[in-house]
């Protein structure tokens, strides 16, 4: 991507209303842009590294087993009335009627609708067990949205829903996400620690919150230290092996862990004071188990090897990946600007050309951008006018890991720099050991 042909509106202030750093590297990078209160546009930059969050939640969700549909946002009030939470959901629901005065709703989550789906279809536990999710939006009408993406009105979520004959089945299904889990938030270069939970508004009795440490968290959080060094599943778990599942899950609840809501004192105090963590989090995710809540008033049933029908064990599990993104800033980020993964950068580097129309600088910034372009990365190409200084501020602030910087004086010996954007280490090398380093 040529900068001068792409759409990157960077602001030069620091926007008055960001209260928090990622919601302002946000702004100032023009990655979005505040349309209504909570409610948000995704500019290109910031698009491309939404995507690439919700390539990696799609991968392990299909590792896991789970299969993608896609749901609507508009739902009909009458599956809410069914469920009985029409009433109870209160005013967070944004509630709309069609032209024909019939009662719609923003879905806020989608239990009614998929447990709809579900018994429109699945009438026997031969297709059981089934996990269904897919990336959608939502509306919650929060009473505080804040800090921009991080707790918007209008958010993206990723929520699946599993269905099982019996408890044991769903618990298993239940520690099935909980280990998917633990694999996004580590490909998105988080550590996310699973706190038993409230559960609110979707019910149930078990339940984890997975949260990111930060000191701009708004949950207070207490757990044991050792979770800093706990291993993440492998990219070749078995995730159809019932004792596997149980032993990641019995590994990563052996240890204290709660939010404020489900905080147990005393259990905190027993821990040794030096390992003790008291901190402040951000919740990434959230999984349930609550059984037949809405299965068994919804009539989601099927019939079971006895001949009997079975009211269907149900959970689900959310990832906010228009959370996410700022969850990442909050934890990689320095004075200048983001520090991106490269799991999400929204670009694998960024040539910047000190001195665009300069002959030497512009044959050897363009050799670089073909190549690298046909080795198959995403490559920025700073070829605009702009100052040096003003390219490199811009280079930090968007955060892509490595910058190539094309400048008169070292393409005279033919030599460019690579800066790694989180170490700050520089390296000079020729057009073609820099090629060779970076596709290598
Ligand atoms: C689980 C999936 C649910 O709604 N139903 C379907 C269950 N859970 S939850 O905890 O309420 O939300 C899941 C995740 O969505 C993100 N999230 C938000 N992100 C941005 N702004 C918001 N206002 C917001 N509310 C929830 C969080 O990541 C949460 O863990």
């Amino acid at each position: 991507m040529r900068l001068s042909r792409f759409f990157m509106p960077i602001l030069k202030e620091n926007p008055k209303e960001a209260e928090i750093v990622s919601h302002r590297l946000m702004l100032r990078s023009g990655m979005v842009r505040q349309q209504s209160q909570g409610i948000y546009s995704w500019l290109p930059m910031g698009k491309r590294v939404l995507d690439k969050v919700n390539k990696i939640i799609r991968e392990e969700q299909n590792r896991s087993g789970a299969i993608e549909l896609l749901m609507p946002t508009l739902q009909s009030a009458e599956l809410w009335q069914e469920s009985g939470r029409y009433d109870a959901y209160g005013k967070e629901m944004l509630r709309i009627k069609d032209r024909q005065e019939r009662p719609m709703l923003y879905g806020p989550t989608n239990e009614e609708m998929v447990t709809d789906i579900f018994r429109s279809y699945v009438k026997s536990y031969k297709n059981l067990p089934l996990n269904l999710y897919h990336i959608q939006l939502k509306f919650r009408d929060e009473i505080r949205p804040r800090f921009g993406t991080m707790r918007s009105r209008e958010f993206l979520m990723k929520d699946a829903y599993s269905f099982d004959l019996t408890k044991e089945g769903a618990e298993h299904s239940y520690r099935k996400m909980f280990a998917a889990y633990l694999r996004t938030f580590s490909r998105l270069g988080l550590r996310a620690i699973p706190m038993r939970a409230d559960t609110g508004p979707i019910g149930g009795n078990l339940s984890h919150e997975f949260i990111i440490l930060a000191d701009t968290g708004e949950s207070e959080v207490f757990c044991h230290k050792d979770f800093v060094d706990f291993d993440i599943p492998a990219e070749d778990t078995d995730f159809d092996n019932v004792a596997g599942m149980q032993s990641i899950f019995d590994k990563w609840t052996s240890v204290y862990a709660a939010t404020s809501e489900m905080h147990d004192e005393a259990a905190f105090n027993a821990i040794p004071e030096g390992d003790r963590l008291s901190a402040r989090g951000i919740e990434v995710g959230h999984i349930f188990y609550f059984g037949t809540k809405y299965s068994e008033p919804m009539g989601a049933k099927v019939q079971g090897p006895d001949g009997k029908e079975h009211v269907v064990h149900m959970g689900s599990y959310g990832i906010g990946p228009t959370r996410l993104v700022p969850a990442i800033i909050e934890a990689s980020h320095d004075e200048n600007g983001i520090i991106w993964p490269a799991s999400v950068a929204p670009f694998d580097s960024v040539i910047i050309n000190m001195k665009a129309g300069d002959e030497a600088c512009d044959a050897a910034s363009e050799r670089l951008y073909a190549a690298l372009g046909n080795a198959g990365q995403d490559v920025l190409y700073d070829d605009t006018d702009d100052r040096a200084g003003t390219k490199f501020a811009a280079a930090d602030l968007i955060g892509v890991p490595v910058q190539v910087i094309v400048g008169p004086r070292s393409i005279a010996n033919g030599e460019v720099e690579l800066k790694d954007r989180k170490t700050g280490a520089r390296e000079t090398l020729t057009v073609e050991a820099a090629l060779n380093k970076l596709t290598g």
